[in-house]
């Protein structure tokens, strides 16, 4: 069976994870969110295509998600005796990715080039794409004015209320070179547990069409995200936090729904919305919940 996954941050990396563990190289592409990259310390940093990777290679740090395993903090630490800003933990072998993807695309690489590149040094065999190669910069509209991603995500920790938001630069965002023939050839387009609003709809809004079945499992349980801002999310917009909401949300391409067993009851509710469920432990907390969750994902899907 072939997959295409479209993938954020956390979340969407450890069931991209789960399904690199059982499809071949050739039998997933992942499609990852660029609307967090931003310009921190002179450096370009991508965030979820980094998370995406370093999960995907056993680089990860497993407490935080983010960032790698193992890590030293002395660069940052004297970045901030020296009164530069440390709001964004960057620890010393992270900063070489940063150094050398700045680097490249300095000298005119394209970030597709260069994740390509990174995922070869790092043993990862799965094909890994930046949502485009242009840029895009998801800013948070907020009881504080705008902010721009990371500015909200991590300097101000999700605090202000959000009122929308808006992805710059998707309307010339072309998507990345094999993103449309990944997902011609795959079987089935799956959207990680991700945030609907910042990781995935930025992702939708550069692919545009995909008439291929859709399957999403939902970043919500039991009306809270395990990790991140999406529940915060949408009560501030006025939307009661669930896995029905996350399926309302994507209604308009979803074939299949992946919801938590602590969620079944609404299952009825998400079936009304001529989508096919499938109820089942959508926790991840180690490889093997990845790797189980996956297994449910794909036999659901010969299901379809
Ligand atoms: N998230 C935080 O909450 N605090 C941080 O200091 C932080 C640093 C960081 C460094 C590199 C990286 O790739 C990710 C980092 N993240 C941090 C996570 C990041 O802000 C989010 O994972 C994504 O942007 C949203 O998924």
């Amino acid at each position: 069976m072939k997959i295409t996954a479209l993938a954020g941050g956390v979340g969407g990396a450890k069931l991209a994870h789960g399904l690199a563990q059982i499809l071949a190289p050739e039998d997933l592409t992942i499609i990852v969110n660029t609307g967090d990259d931003f310009e921190h310390l002179g450096m370009y940093i991508c965030p979820d295509l980094d998370t995406v990777c370093y999960t995907l290679g056993g680089l990860a740090n497993p407490e935080t998600g983010w960032g790698r395993v193992g890590e030293s903090w002395n660069t940052i630490s004297n970045v901030e005796k020296l009164g530069g800003p440390a709001w964004f933990r960057l620890g010393d072998q992270d900063i070489a990715t940063h150094l050398e993807r700045t680097r490249r695309l300095k000298e005119g690489q394209s970030l597709s080039q260069i994740t390509k590149d990174f995922c070869k040094a790092w043993g990862i065999q799965h094909t890994v794409l930046p949502m485009s190669d242009s840029p895009v910069r998801t800013m948070v509209d907020s009881e504080e004015g705008e902010l721009a991603f990371q500015e909200y995500f991590v300097h101000r920790q999700c605090a202000p209320k959000v009122k929308g938001f808006r992805f710059d630069g998707v309307e010339a965002a072309e998507p990345v070179v094999g993103a449309k023939e990944a997902i011609d050839r795959a079987d089935a387009v799956v959207i990680c547990p991700s945030n609907p609003w910042v990781s995935i709809d930025p992702i939708l809004r550069v692919i545009k069409k995909i008439d291929k079945p859709v399957l999403a499992v939902s970043p919500i349980i039991g009306g809270k995200t395990v990790k991140g801002p999406a529940a915060k999310m949408y009560e501030e917009l006025g939307i009661e936090p669930s896995s029905l909401a996350v399926a309302r949300h994507y209604r308009t391409i979803l074939t299949g729904f992946v919801l938590d067993n602590a969620d079944s009851a609404m299952e009825n509710e998400i079936k009304n919305l001529n989508v096919k469920t499938l109820v089942t432990d959508t926790l991840m907390n180690h490889l093997t919940d990845r790797t189980r969750l996956a297994k449910d994902v794909l036999h659901f899907i010969g299901s379809l």
